[in-house]
């Protein structure tokens, strides 16, 4: 089943930083009900835009976040130090957003995922930068998996994220992801496969459909997870479509309940 991380809590969204400063927590729980109620599996909370506030406001947010929520949150913060007070506060396993194989960054992460119990998001970024190739996807995904997996964390609990960039600054940036999420799948089937969804738009109009069409395409390749606006009510009806036609919703069931409950509709 394709799992969506609600990407909406993230202080670099204007309206987001103001109710942070603000400490408005009704704006903070009224978007965290409205991404359950559209179906997020996961709530992404990204408290690094107001430099030198992360930890307060993470610390904020989450009290705020935890009475009202039903799922389990995505700790979205490159700091192993606000993970830590996050990890310790949150009551359901979390999703830790995330680890990479930038040496500073892996060389904090690897001790603080000592032992616990969580799902993490492995980005395939390494200090030689973005990837430029579908190759250089694949092996850092592989690392990163046997890595992990040395740690404890066993192959489902790893959420690999290719780095979606956008279409607009190189045409070869869909294919890229595209071929790389199809190698990683066939060596790793148990192995999900996330990743910041809009990335792929950034820089073109209409962005919404562009991001919805390549969707479609990654379920494809095997991708069952994004970061996304779980609002946008028709990316989630084409999610759960494509979920179907990849044979990843018994007797079409989900897709039925969701036409039945209107949320999918031609
Ligand atoms: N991979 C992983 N984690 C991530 C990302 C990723 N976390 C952060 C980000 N990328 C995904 N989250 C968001 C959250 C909000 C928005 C985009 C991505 C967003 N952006 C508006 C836009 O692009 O137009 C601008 C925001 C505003 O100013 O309101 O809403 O790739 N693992």
């Amino acid at each position: 089943m394709f799992e969506v991380i609600g990407e909406r809590i993230n202080t670099s969204r204007k309206l987001v930083r103001q109710a942070v400063a603000d400490r408005d927590a009704d704006y903070i729980i009224d978007d965290v009900k409205k991404q359950q109620e559209a179906g997020a599996h996961y709530i992404d909370v990204n408290a690094g835009a107001r430099i030198g506030h992360e930890m307060d406001d993470m610390n904020w947010l989450l009290d705020t976040i935890q009475p009202i929520a039903t799922v389990p949150l995505a700790l979205d913060s490159p700091d192993p130090a606000v993970l830590e007070m996050a990890y310790k506060k949150v009551e359901k396993t979390p999703m830790v957003n995330s680890i990479s194989l930038e040496k500073e960054r892996y060389d904090a992460m690897m001790p603080f995922l000592a032992g616990k119990d969580c799902r993490i998001i492995a980005l395939c970024m390494d200090d030689n930068g973005m990837p430029t190739s579908a190759d250089d996807i694949v092996g850092r995904a592989f690392t990163l998996i046997e890595e992990l997996g040395k740690a404890g964390l066993s192959e489902d609990r790893v959420y690999v994220d290719p780095l979606i960039q956008p279409i607009s600054t190189d045409v070869k940036n869909g294919l890229l992801v595209y071929d790389a999420v199809r190698t990683i799948k066939t060596k790793y089937p148990k192995v999900h496969i996330t990743g910041g969804l809009s990335n792929i738009s950034y820089g073109l109009p209409e962005r919404r459909i562009v991001n919805r069409t390549f969707v479609s395409l990654m379920v494809g390749a095997g991708m069952d997870s994004a970061i996304m606006d779980p609002l946008d009510a028709k990316i989630m009806a084409t999610i759960k479509t494509a979920d179907m036609l990849v044979g990843n919703d018994p007797f079409c069931a989900g897709f039925m309940k969701g036409v039945r409950a209107g949320a999918i509709a031609s």
